[in-house]
C-alpha cells in the first residue's frame, strides 16, 4: 500500500506537525517523518522526495514556517500530490507562510490546508482520502471516523441542552 511522507522544514515544527502523525497512526496509514529544507538541505530534500516515490510515497505532507518553500520545492521534484501546511513561525502569524505555500505557479500544484494545528491535522485526512480511491479499507476506515465525530457532536450537544 501507498505509504505518507510527512516533511517539515525545522526540528521546531514538529510540535504541530505531530498532529498529522497522530492522524495517520489513527488511519492505519504507513508513513515516514522527516526533516529537510527547502533553503538549509535543498539536495538533500530533492533527493529523499525522488527516492521516496521509488519506495512507493503515495503523498507528500510538508509543513514549514516563514518563507515555506518546502512544499513548493518538494512538488517539483514529484508528481505524487503534495499538501502543505503553513506554520506560525515568526511575527506574521504564519500569514507569510500560507502565502508562501498557497501561491504556487501554474502547472506545479500545492494543495494548502490551514495555518498550524487544523492544517497538519487535515493534511492527513486530505492525504488518506487521496489514497482512499483507490483502497476500499482504508475509505471503510474515514467512513467509521466521521461517524465517530459526528456522534461527539452530538453527545456534546445533548450535554449542552442538559446544562442551559
Ligand atoms: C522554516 O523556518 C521552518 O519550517 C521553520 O518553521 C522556520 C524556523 O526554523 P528554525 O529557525 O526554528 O529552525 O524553514
Amino acid at each position: 500500500m501507498a505509504w505518507v511522507a510527512v516533511l517539515m522544514g525545522s526540528e521546531s515544527d514538529w510540535q504541530i506537525m505531530a498532529n498529522s502523525v497522530d492522524v495517520l497512526k489513527a488511519l492505519e496509514l504507513d508513513y515516514e517523518v522527516r526533516i529537510l529544507s527547502a533553503h538549509r538541505t535543498p539536495e538533500a530534500t530533492a533527493a529523499y522526495v525522488e527516492e521516496a516515490g521509488e519506495r512507493g510515497c503515495g503523498v507528500f505532507i510538508c509543513g514549514a514556517g516563514l518563507a515555506a518553500h518546502l512544499a513548493g520545492a518538494v512538488a517539483a521534484h514529484t508528481l505524487s500530490p503534495v499538501i502543505g501546511v503553513p506554520l506560525d513561525a515568526g511575527g506574521l502569524g504564519g500569514m507569510d507562510a500560507m502565502l508562501a505555500t498557497v501561491q504556487m505557479p501554474g502547472g506545479i500544484p500545492v494543495a494548502t490546508v490551514a495555518i498550524g494545528k487544523a492544517g497538519a491535522k487535515n493534511a492527513a485526512y486530505l492525504a488518506a482520502q487521496m489514497l482512499a480511491i483507490s483502497d476500499a479499507d482504508l475509505r471503510g476506515r474515514l467512513i467509521a471516523e466521521r461517524a465517530q465525530t459526528a456522534q461527539k457532536v452530538s453527545v456534546q450537544n445533548d450535554q449542552l441542552q442538559e446544562r442551559i
